[in-house]
């Protein structure tokens, strides 16, 4: 059990996470990829059994009792989300499959019924495809086109050049709040502020964001926010899309079926109100239970606690990389988050993730789903080493015997 703690002890907080108890390769496991997916403290594991052994029924339509139960639980969930990012309603919280989805959501519905030949979506050079390639597909049968937000070698938006993107044209803003590659903590206030001041909305990729500090959707002022739930240490198979209230109301729903009407005939449809329109069919209930846990689990510890804990990891993580001879790290922004890409020499960053590992370390090696950031860093792939709440300083300590071994090896 974990208790409120005012720093966090990451020694304490391991014990809940059964898999950092396994071995890769026949080593300790060292998890330095919880960027891709963050592993699972057993309070979210124990509540998704708990909700299959005492509460599972399908939600909002039966009138039995266990039915009546499983849709407090799941519409609870939605509340608990409405508070961890403090947004207005609960109804602005949709569950959807994850990050991916929200942002299709956006532009299948948002884009498609609004964009005209020659406007313009603007999105940076630091995202995600999934944060790229619906717009491009929008584009498709819109007539709209991409525009790109530049970046300083540092891994800093040029905000001068993002202004001078935002004219009439400009349907959307399409931003990351941080980069997975990196780790640069995009400055969305002023982002955000600069586009309302020519009436743009702003959709804003929080996939890293949500696990790794708090975040206060009011405050971002933004208009969309989308986050996965297995990055924030709950299960995976569901996400959210925030969206302001006013806006989702004037949105058509995305995909159509049960629990997503008022009233079906073969003449005409009339669809639910929020949330319930843009949620269509049975929805993940067992992993929104987990995502409940999840959110438990992190409020516990503390955001702040959270965010500082992995600052105080990143810098001496950089601190030790920086010191092997050949190792290039991209990503040195002033406001960053626990995410170090790096190349080292001209070895393959699939060879040195091989390595490592050997030695029990998992770390994601390749384009990490952002090929047009790669094209601007001049490297076909880097090697990542990110960070989760669980991670010590010990384990960093090991990745530098680790990439020891690698020089020696292909030194
Ligand atoms: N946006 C960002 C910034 C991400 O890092 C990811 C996943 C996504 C969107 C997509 O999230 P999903 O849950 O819908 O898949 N990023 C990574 C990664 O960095 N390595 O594997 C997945």
């Amino acid at each position: 059990m974990i208790s409120e703690m005012a720093k966090l002890d990451p020694y304490i907080v391991r014990a809940d996470f059964p898999i950092l108890q396994i071995q890769n390769r026949g080593k300790p496991l060292i998890y330095l990829d919880t960027s891709a997916s963050a592993q699972k403290p057993h309070q979210v594991i124990d509540a998704i059994q708990h909700y299959y052994t005492h509460q599972h029924a399908n939600i909002h339509r039966g009138v039995y009792e266990l039915s009546e139960q499983a849709t407090q639980v799941f519409e609870g969930v939605r509340h608990q989300v409405k508070s961890f990012i403090n947004a207005q309603h609960a109804e602005e919280i949709i569950f959807v499959r994850g990050t991916t989805e929200a942002i299709n959501l956006v532009a299948h519905s948002y884009g498609r019924s609004r964009f005209q030949p020659g406007d313009e979506i603007v999105v940076s050079v630091m995202e995600h495809h999934s944060n790229i390639v619906p717009w491009q597909m929008v584009g498709e049968v819109t007539g709209a086109v991409l525009r790109v937000i530049p970046m300083a070698d540092t891994g800093e938006l040029d905000l001068d050049a993002y202004r001078q993107l935002l004219t009439a044209r400009t349907k959307l803003i399409a931003v990351t709040h941080i980069s997975n590659v990196l780790g640069t903590i995009n400055p969305i206030k002023e982002i955000t502020a600069l586009a309302h001041a020519q009436q743009i909305p702003v959709l804003v990729d929080g996939a890293q964001a949500a696990p790794f500090f708090p975040v206060d959707v009011q405050a971002l002022d933004c208009d969309f926010y989308a986050f996965s739930s297995h990055k924030m240490y709950g299960p995976t198979g569901v996400g959210v899309l925030y969206g302001k209230k006013a806006l989702l109301e004037t949105m058509p729903p995305y995909q159509g079926g049960g629990d997503m009407i008022e009233t079906v005939s073969f003449a005409k449809t009339t669809y639910a109100k929020l949330p319930n329109k843009f949620e269509a069919g049975t929805p993940n209930i067992a992993a929104v239970v987990g995502l409940g846990a999840a959110i438990r689990y992190l409020q516990i510890l503390g955001m702040e606690n959270i965010a500082s804990h992995e600052q105080e990891l990143l810098h001496y993580a950089t601190e030790q990389l920086q010191a092997i001879a050949g190792l290039r790290i991209f990503g040195t922004a002033k406001h960053k988050a626990g995410v170090i890409a790096f190349v080292v020499d001209d070895i393959h960053p699939h060879d040195i993730a091989t390595v490592l590992d050997h030695a029990g370390i998992a770390v994601r090696a390749g384009h990490h789903c952002a090929m047009p950031l790669m094209e601007r860093l001049h490297v076909p792939a880097t090697v990542r080493v990110s960070l989760g709440l669980y991670n010590t300083r010990e384990e960093i300590d090991q990745l530098m015997v680790g990439l020891q071994q690698v020089k020696r090896l292909f030194g």
